[in-house]
């Protein structure tokens, strides 16, 4: 791909500038990123988004081993967009785990290649710091190799104002704990005009990002995500990865970005459509444009389809996520064609070649596992 090439694509004078400064390495506006948006069609944003995924990852494309816990759907907090909470006076509808069926879980993957969990769940008013703490020891205890990637910001935010303690101590405790890193959950859109809409009640923009700035800053990494295609506009989702950005400017804290497509079903927004395939492909790829300082683009397959996730990888995206072994919920019950979200490591590395990429086992922090370019499938 040249700069000469695109020009077959686009004749617009406004794109062709964004290409050449793709081409020569140059970090795009957040008019620009609009622009792309508004005008920028799947072949001319796929183009710029497979060019900058070649030379930052050549054709590799991670995965990991995983599996998730998640300990209540129980949740004080009352997302529209969210089909998954039971809110707690209607708690006898959801799940509450204790910490020995949490740990009994981590039994259940003795002698098994996982090499990662991860722990999100609804925010419960009795799972405290005091409760996690526990569960990071034992889970340590049992299996101290096991990375531990666990609580949304929202979960922390929560879990610290009722202990009572900083972002800074209680982050400085869980980690002492056991804690690894952070997934990215919780974003949801960061702009007022969406959040107060479809997540009023919980922790805010600059909460979120507080608390991620406090991991990053410990030498914690984390992960962002934004939930898209529910009611935000393109303003409002440029607003959003450029506060990400802002940030990893900062402290390069940050491992992966992931989009999370909004799914329509069983929740209080099942009247909102749910965006078209090629606006979620244009969405990676602008993003992996717009997102330099990212190093990955993650597609969660759990929620996308394993085969919109696939083809995702022609668009940007650099990671498709693991395992999982059916040991995740939330995307199930928001209508997902992904009603059991398993697949084997060879399924994974079957999807991934059928994209003609190279498949890489990696561990949380993305250092390599095994590398399957040369095993049949
Ligand atoms: O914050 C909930 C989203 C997130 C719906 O960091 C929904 O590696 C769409 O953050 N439609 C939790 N999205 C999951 C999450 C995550 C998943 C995989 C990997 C990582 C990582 C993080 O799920 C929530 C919310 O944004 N969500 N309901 C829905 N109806
Ligand atoms: Fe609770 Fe998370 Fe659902 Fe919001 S998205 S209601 S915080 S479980």
């Amino acid at each position: 791909m040249t700069a000469e090439s695109i020009r077959d694509i686009s004749s617009d004078k406004d794109l062709i500038t964004i290409a050449d400064k793709v081409f020569e390495g140059k970090r795009i506006t957040d008019e620009e990123c609009m622009t792309l948006f508004e005008k920028g069609s799947l072949a001319f944003v796929g183009s710029l988004a497979n060019y900058i995924r070649e030379k930052k990852h050549g054709n590799i494309t991670y995965f990991n081993r995983n599996f998730h816990i998640e300990p209540t759907n129980v949740c004080v907090f009352s997302c529209k967009f969210c089909s998954y909470s039971r809110l707690y006076a209607k708690r006898d509808e959801g799940w509450e785990l204790s910490i020995d069926q949490m740990v009994d879980i981590v039994k259940s993957y003795d002698g098994k290649p996982v090499t990662e969990v991860h722990i999100v769940g609804g925010v419960h008013p009795k799972m405290n710091l005091a409760y996690f703490i526990e569960l990071l020891k034992k889970i340590k205890q049992h299996r101290p190799e096991l990375h531990i990637k666990a609580f949304t910001a929202v979960e922390l935010d929560y879990m610290f104002r009722k202990a009572k303690v900083s972002v800074e101590e209680g982050m400085k405790i869980l980690v002492d704990a056991g804690l690894q890193s952070l997934p990215g959950g919780g974003a949801e859109i960061f702009h007022d005009e969406v959040r107060s809409i479809i997540a009023h009640d919980k922790v805010d923009a600059d909460g979120w990002l507080k608390i991620h700035e406090t991991a990053h800053n410990m030498g914690i990494s984390t992960n962002a995500t934004m939930l898209y295609g529910s009611i935000e506009t393109y303003f409002h989702r440029v607003d959003h990865m450029k506060r990400l950005r802002d940030l990893q400017d900062k402290t390069n804290g940050f491992n992966t970005f992931i989009p999370l497509k909004f799914r329509n079903a069983n929740n209080d927004m099942s009247n909102v459509k749910e965006s078209s395939l090629i606006e979620d492909m244009r969405l990676y790829a602008i993003s992996r444009i717009y997102l330099d300082n990212f190093p990955h683009l993650k597609s969660y397959w759990p929620m996308l389809g394993r085969q919109n996730a696939q083809l995702s990888l022609s668009f940007g995206v650099n990671d498709i996520d693991g395992t999982i072994d059916d040991s995740t919920k939330i995307y199930s019950m928001a209508g997902s064609e992904e009603q059991t979200p398993t697949m084997t490591t060879e399924q994974i590395v079957t999807l991934i070649k059928q994209a003609k990429r190279v498949p890489v086992e990696r561990d949380t922090l993305y250092n390599i596992i095994n590398d399957y370019s040369n095993v049949e499938s």
